[in-house]
């Protein structure tokens, strides 16, 4: 099996503002310390460690319709999408340690300013796709994919230092994977938008492998298209990732994460993958520890050649 590419571009995001719990912008430090560069570079990647981003952080950042932080946010994400375009149009995969998955609105961003043709598989215990008005809570990790999906436009409302996200990707170019909670909103543009939906009830009923087939048919059925994985450890059933700020009873096993991984760097497309809501704060130490470790492997599943 070989990767799209053998170079690994590592960008850490210490982001927590798209969310409510202190903590997930030291994800970033807990999966470096896991090894995980040192590790990718044994097994015979060229790995290129960009540090983690550093963001001014704004204190005067009043809410707008509800939506938190927007200034500290919406300035963050333009660094990120930046970064990952940079990073991409240099022949490397864009690894993001995040951090939360408001991160993924400059990642995405930037990924399909370096891809025009790219698709992304998003995988989650929830659908990330409030807008600002059908939030229930107004934390953007929980809107991230509102600012970025061509089909939502004519219902995002204009706001402050978010003028700059044109919409980038269409609904049909967008598998979900483990989702489980949804708020109505987001029930109805999941139904209505056109988006290709495997829910853990999908993940039940067809097997892990059967889903990522039906993913690739809906979203790249020439395997041709350079991938975009946005993973949030939420998905991972929570004996597993209980060191996260919202976890969801019933998710993904270990494996069935990993074999995502695996069989996504298979398609030798694999062109970003985004790694948020690792939050070493929450949980004991041993559920630190294994929320970490099983990231570790899924980072090193994907992005390695072990897949023999
Ligand atoms: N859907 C809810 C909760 C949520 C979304 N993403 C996470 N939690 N991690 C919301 O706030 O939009
Ligand atoms: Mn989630
Ligand atoms: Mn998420």
């Amino acid at each position: 099996v070989r990767l799209s590419k053998d170079k690994v571009g590592v960008i850490g995001v210490p982001s927590c503002k798209g969310q409510s719990a202190g903590g997930v912008q030291h994800g970033p430090k807990a999966l470096r310390q896991a090894g995980i560069i040192d590790k990718l570079t044994q097994l015979g990647v060229e790995v290129y460690d960009y540090g983690d981003l550093v963001f001014e952080q704004f204190d005067d950042d009043t809410p707008i319709l509800g939506l938190k932080n927007p200034k500290n946010i919406g300035l963050a994400a333009k660094k990120i999408s930046d970064q990952v375009s940079r990073v991409i149009k240099d022949d490397q995969i864009a690894l993001t340690l995040g951090g939360d998955h408001s991160l993924s609105i400059g990642t995405i961003h930037g990924h399909a300013a370096a891809e025009k043709n790219m698709c992304l598989v998003w995988v989650d215990a929830h659908a990330d796709i409030n807008t600002p008005l059908t939030s229930p809570s107004g934390n953007v990790h929980g809107m991230a994919l509102s600012f970025l999906v061509k089909e939502l436009k004519e219902y995002i409302p204009q706001i402050p230092h978010f003028e700059w996200i044109k919409p980038c990707i269409s609904a049909k170019d967008i598998a979900y994977i483990g989702l489980r909670d949804l708020d109505p909103g987001e029930l109805w543009i999941v139904r209505n938008m056109g988006i290709s939906c495997f829910t853990m009830h999908e993940v039940d009923r067809y097997g892990i492998d059967m889903v990522l087939r039906m993913s690739m048919q809906a979203i790249n059925p020439h395997g041709d298209r350079p991938i975009h994985l946005s993973f949030d450890v939420d998905s991972l059933d929570p004996r597993i990732s209980a060191a996260t700020g919202t976890p969801v009873p019933g998710g993904l096993s270990v494996r069935e994460g990993i074999y995502i991984a695996e069989e996504l760097a298979a398609t030798g497309k694999l062109t970003a993958v985004d790694l948020v809501e690792v939050n070493p704060l929450l949980g004991t130490k041993e559920e630190r520890d294994l929320t970490v470790y099983a990231v570790y492997m899924f980072i090193i599943s994907g992005l390695s050649l072990c897949v023999i």
